[in-house]
């Protein structure tokens, strides 16, 4: 992949961009599920690997490619696999990396599925997994075993927002023969780049802010090394978790406006989130750009920017929230995040409902926690809109 010297938000615009004999401006829509080959010289030397032309859509796409190459660039990794969802990501990269036998240390409050698939599906093919708070160091080297193969670190982490020293896991995840893989969602590369920092493998939901619309589900993997993509690309194909052109052409739309989005939404989010603080109705709020965040000097030396991601606790713990969340009306009640309209969820009853209640609150995800995506409509409406759901 060829990294130029470029800007970040330069290269939103115009990295991966496809070279279109027709001079188009933004990569098209191959939406083709097969291409031909001029003879059957070339079809046999595109399947040896000998040529480099486009076969099936599941094994490769222009439209993807153009999206792949895009966010490897902002990544900085050596190329991307983009997946149908970010569930296709996180298993492809389970899949691609672990043998039986396998062990993986994991952070605690990870996306509830990701923990799932692990914990009912890997368990059926002798793959064990640990999840400890990843921020802690001294527990997550403690849950190392001769065998673990991965060290999988959710940071900031979906819904409690803990963050994990990545430069430290990657040292204590090197110096016992595992890799570091770093689910970069909450952040996205605009506010947190893990490679810099020694992971080995950055994956992204990109249904959140890499597309940033609410209108697509889509994953995408970036590897440092072409070894470790070589095993992905594969993995990808022979279990056809593929993204579909058409979903990369909007990925590809949405990514553009990456910098512009998070920088509106995290102005306001800390505002909401200070507001929220001085509030009698509220217990605690777990936002990282507050100074009351645990890791809040970590996230700034990590992370060029805090984002726009709040949980919180109200003083009448879940009834309360229950409340809240019936009774806002700018604020939609749904689960996703990282889009331009502002989301409000319950994870305990939602996005981490699979995971036993013990596990969860061990994990930080008390009954109470609400989940707020912050988006760019104006701030004084989404306070106004909290407030009078407050005060209903
Ligand atoms: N990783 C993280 C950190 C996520 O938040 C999600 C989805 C995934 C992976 C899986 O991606 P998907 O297959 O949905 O594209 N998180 C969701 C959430 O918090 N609410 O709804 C989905």
């Amino acid at each position: 992949m060829r990294q130029n010297d470029s800007g970040f938000d330069t290269r939103l615009v115009h990295a991966g961009a496809h070279e279109d004999p027709l001079h188009s401006v933004v990569t098209p829509i191959y939406q083709t599920s097969t291409f031909g080959f001029a003879n059957a010289q070339e079809g046999a030397d595109c399947f040896a690997g000998k040529a480099d032309g486009y076969i099936y859509t599941r094994l490769g796409n222009p439209t993807t490619r153009s999206l792949e190459r895009c966010v490897a660039d902002l990544e900085e990794g050596c190329d991307a696999v983009a997946t149908s969802s970010g569930m296709g990501a996180v298993n492809t990269v389970y899949m691609a990396l672990l043998d039986q036998g396998s062990h993986v240390v994991s952070t605690a409050s990870v996306y509830g599925p990701s923990r799932g698939l692990m914990e009912t599906h890997y368990s059926r093919f002798g793959v064990a997994s640990t999840y400890v708070d990843t921020s802690d160091l001294s527990a997550l080297e403690a849950a190392f075993r001769p065998e673990t193969r991965l060290l999988y670190v959710e940071s900031p982490s979906n819904p409690c927002m803990q963050v994990t020293d990545l430069e430290a896991a990657a040292r204590i995840a090197h110096a016992h023969g595992a890799l570091l893989v770093v689910d970069n969602t909450f952040a996205s590369p605009f506010l947190q780049k893990p490679l810099r920092f020694g992971a080995d493998v950055v994956l992204h939901s990109v249904t959140k802010f890499i597309n940033g619309h609410a209108d697509v589900v889509g994953g995408i993997v970036v590897a440092r090394e072409p070894g470790i993509l070589k095993r992905l690309r594969s993995m990808m194909i022979a279990t056809g978790c593929n993204m579909d052109p058409h979903q990369a052409f909007l990925v590809h739309r949405g990514v553009k406006t990456l910098s512009l989005r998070i920088e509106r939404a995290q102005l306001s989010a800390l505002q909401i989130a200070s507001w929220l603080e001085a509030r009698p109705e509220v217990a605690w709020v777990r936002y990282i750009g507050l100074p009351s965040h645990p890791q809040h000097e970590l996230a700034r030396r990590q992370m060029s920017g805090f984002g726009s991601m709040i949980g919180f606790e109200l003083v009448g713990g879940l009834e309360a929230g229950r409340r809240l969340m019936d009774r806002v009306e700018l604020a939609v009640l749904a689960v996703s995040l990282g889009g331009v309209e502002t989301l409000i969820e319950h994870p305990a009853s939602m996005t981490h409902a699979g995971i036993p209640r013990e596990e969860r609150e061990k994990a930080g995800i008390t009954d109470g926690l609400v989940r707020y995506s912050v988006g760019i409509e104006n701030v004084e409406d989404l306070i106004r809109d909290l407030q009078q759901a407050l005060a209903g």
